[in-house]
């Protein structure tokens, strides 16, 4: 049950997040260290204002036209994204063809089949990586986000990860995957290595997305091609970093 939080509370937007990752919680799709993850998010929310930047937005376009012009794309999701974003990784999805892909670090049957049943609560068709479906292997790594779908993850070109933990995403662009990272600690190993990094919160980088594939639906392909390629994601990252340092100088 969501608890009531009043609308004119200055921290309304955040609390209600928080609530809704609680309620996810007890209905057994976030996991314990999922709500102390979301925690170290908040603080680099924080941040950045709590604002998509200019810096997010123009790593989202370069996502959004990756996918689209991907052969295999694959949206990878866990715990939190499913419970915060389920009804607009359905609708991205839809709109750039792609395959989603449960993948958790703290897997559980249980859990995947919560994951599952609430994306197609939300309108998915299929479901890949639930269960024995997850038979293939990502190469060195350790973790359990190690089984992946031999028709999902293994063989995609590009793999949206939203809020991604550690090693991961190294792997996977060792795998010659192109890798999209939403992760709002820009300092993070996946935001790093990652092929575009998108810094932004999932609850609102998700809904733009989506909106960005609606408008690019019809667009050429070389003009898809100049937004997924002429995107620099360490200058990007940079130029976001200087954004955050600059806020905090503005306070002095
Ligand atoms: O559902 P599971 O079992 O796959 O587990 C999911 C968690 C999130 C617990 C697991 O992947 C994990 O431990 O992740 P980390 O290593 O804590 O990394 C999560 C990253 O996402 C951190 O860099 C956070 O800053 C960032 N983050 C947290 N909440 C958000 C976020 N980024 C964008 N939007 C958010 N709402």
């Amino acid at each position: 049950m969501l608890r009531n939080i009043p609308e004119n509370h200055p921290r309304a937007k955040s609390l209600q997040i928080r609530e809704l990752l609680v309620d996810g919680f007890r209905s057994g799709i976030v996991v314990e260290e999922g709500l102390i993850a979301h925690g170290r998010g908040e603080a680099f929310d924080y941040l950045i204002g709590e604002i998509s930047t200019e810096q997010a937005l123009k790593a989202m376009k370069s996502a959004v036209a990756l996918m689209i012009l991907a052969e295999r794309p694959v949206i990878s999701v866990n715990g939190n994204t499913t419970c915060l974003c389920a009804k607009e990784v359905v609708k991205l999805a839809e709109l750039t063809s792609a395959r989603i892909e449960v993948n958790l670090f703290y897997r559980t049957y249980e859990r995947e089949v919560a994951i599952e049943r609430l994306l197609k609560a939300n309108g998915a068709k299929e479901v890949y990586g639930v269960g024995s479906r997850a038979s293939a292997t990502i190469p060195e790594l350790m973790s359990d986000r190690r089984r992946v779908d031999p028709d999902g993850i293994y063989t995609a070109d590009v793999v949206l990860v939203p809020l991604e933990d550690g090693d991961r995403t190294e792997a996977l662009v060792k795998m010659k995957k192109k890798v999209i990272a939403i992760d709002l600690n820009l300092l993070s190993r996946t935001s790093q290595k990652a092929t575009v990094t998108i810094v932004d919160n999932v609850v609102r980088a998700m809904p733009k997305m989506v909106q960005l594939a609606k408008q690019y639906a019809h667009l050429q392909e070389s003009k898809l091609q100049k937004l997924a390629y002429g995107f620099d994601n360490t200058k990007n990252l940079e130029k976001s970093l200087q954004y955050i340092l600059k806020g905090l100088k503005s306070r002095d």
